[in-house]
């Protein structure tokens, strides 16, 4: 009988489990019995926008935490599939930052390929996973919004891919509840508009912090203020960006900061992160981390080491991000059909603990990336993933992080070269700041003229 492999999500790396177990099909591996869950109605994950907050259509928690206009925050030629290239998928160069539609349009492209949709059973999400000691078997119980009925199956390995940037991590300031404007995290945030004219006080100096202020900025706040627990973001803002130090209490609309200064505020959003939320399992089977590039517990970053039937994708903090989800994939795809064996548990913890003790010594930002850049170098060289330069990847977040601070309003213009094709891009027809339509259409159309457009209705 063949293995029972349930996948919860269908996001990138849910995505990228199926297109693994289907490309080893393809040369003649037996293909598992797989049923990936899906709670929303279609599939690309946090890449899928959606404009709800809070609870969606079934009551079920939002999910997506992307908002509209957004943009790569970093070069596509970091994350392109090595089997896919953007070249096979859009036929031409295109520039390095694309919009999310345009990088939802790529990431659906390799898995309409592959023809894995129907191993997704979409708007069913799953509620409660299972695991009998004796058999040595999972049951998957999940609600079926379809059916409108809850449905249950076992299965011999639960790989967990639901992501860890949906569940925000809120704290509270004094005077919260008594804040004359909106506070929201960032979670909720969907669009810039509404915050036009507008003095917007910003919590927190990370991705969300930088790039949910640069947002507003380009639409039009009147002023943005960015305060900061452990350090500033230290970029050169554009006139009206301020970094403050940590918001030490609100009073009717004015915010006031740790070095004693105040700034009258509209609005608050608080980009302080995510947590690794895992409602659906049993305590003894949830892994409890922080947002960091080696979560301890995870054998080669996948394998849950107290039960190994138990796989977790995408939980590290990301630089590299689809390649990564790939790489890992592969690696459990080929533990899945025997080809990998793994050692004892007590060598997979010492094996993470020298992961975790090399990541403890990072000191520089090149160190993290090149830290990632490793770790999926060691994966890949386990499975038939096909190889790429992951030094010249290295190289690109360099210049990218260069780029940043030399620019930060005008990083977005720049273009890389494939790793994978050896492709330039071409610079996008209108720099991002005046870029104010986000759309693929927009975006395809005045890259190549008509072509453009003929392509994309050809899809
Ligand atoms: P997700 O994309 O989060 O997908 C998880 C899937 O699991 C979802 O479809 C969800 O509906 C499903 N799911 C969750 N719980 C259940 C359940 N109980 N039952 C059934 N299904 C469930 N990365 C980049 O590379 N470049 C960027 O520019 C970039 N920008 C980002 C901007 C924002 C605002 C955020 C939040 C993230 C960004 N990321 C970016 C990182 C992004 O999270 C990854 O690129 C990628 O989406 C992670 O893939 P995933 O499949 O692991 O998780
Ligand atoms: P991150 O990268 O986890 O960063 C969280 C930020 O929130 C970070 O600057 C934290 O400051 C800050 N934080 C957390 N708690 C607090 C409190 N209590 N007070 C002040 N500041 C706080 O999350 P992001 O949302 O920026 O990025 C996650 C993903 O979303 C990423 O992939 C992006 O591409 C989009 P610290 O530095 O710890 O002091």
């Amino acid at each position: 009988m063949s293995i029972r492999v349930a996948i919860i999500g269908a996001g990138p790396s849910g995505l990228a489990q199926l297109r693994a177990f289907q490309s080893a099909h393809a040369k003649g591996a037996p293909m598992p019995h797989v049923v990936c869950f899906e709670k929303q109605a279609d599939w690309g994950g946090m890449w899928n926008y959606t404009w709800r907050t809070g609870l969606d259509e079934h009551g079920e928690p939002v999910h997506g935490s992307m908002y509209r206009y957004l943009w790569s925050n970093g070069p596509k030629e970091c994350l392109e599939f090595a089997d896919y290239s953007f070249d096979e998928h859009f036929g031409r160069p295109i520039s390095s930052y694309p919009p999310r539609e345009v990088l939802w349009d790529y990431i659906q492209g390799r898995v309409s390929k592959a023809g894995v949709r129907d191993y997704i059973r979409f708007n069913t999400a799953v509620k409660q996973v299972s695991f009998d000691a004796d058999t040595r078997e999972f049951t998957v119980t999940a609600h079926d919004y379809g059916l409108q009925q809850s449905v249950s199956q076992v299965f011999d390995y639960v790989i967990v891919a639901s992501g860890h940037f949906s569940t925000p991590h809120v704290p509270e300031f004094e005077g919260f509840e008594r804040f004359s404007g909106r506070i929201m995290h960032a979670h909720d945030f969907r669009e810039a508009t509404e915050l036009k004219g507008k003095d917007l006080l910003i919590v927190g100096s990370s991705y969300s912090a930088e790039d949910i202020g640069s947002q507003c900025y380009k639409y039009g706040a009147r002023s943005i203020t960015s305060t900061y627990r452990t350090q500033p973001m230290g970029y050169k803002w554009p006139k009206g960006w301020e970094e403050r130090p940590l918001l030490s209490r609100v009073e009717g609309d004015m915010a006031y900061f740790g070095d004693g200064s105040s700034k009258r505020v509209d609005a608050i959003i608080l980009c302080t992160g995510y947590q690794h939320h895992f409602p659906f399992l049993p305590d003894d089977l949830t892994l409890k981390t922080a947002n960091r590039l080696w979560p301890l517990g995870l054998y080669q970053g996948v394998v849950w080491e107290q039960n190994p039937q138990l796989i977790y994708l995408g939980m590290q903090d990301l630089w590299y991000s689809f390649n990564l989800f790939d790489a890992q994939a592969w690696f459990v795809r080929d533990y899945l059909l025997g080809r990998i064996t793994l050692p004892e548990t007590s060598a997979m913890q010492a094996d993470s603990a020298r992961w975790r003790a090399r990541e403890d010594s990072l000191e520089s930002t090149a160190s993290m990336y090149e830290f990632q850049g490793s770790y999926i170098k060691h994966l890949i060289e386990q499975t038939d993933y096909p190889s790429f330069d992951i030094d010249a990847v290295n190289q690109i977040f360099l210049k990218w992080k260069t780029d940043k601070k030399r620019d930060i309003m005008g990083y977005r213009d720049k273009s890389y070269r494939s790793v994978i094709t050896g492709t330039a891009a071409v610079p996008h027809h209108t720099r991002w700041l005046q870029a104010l339509d986000d759309s693929m259409e927009e975006y395809l159309r005045e890259t190549s003229g008509q072509a453009g457009v003929d392509a994309l209705a050809q899809r």
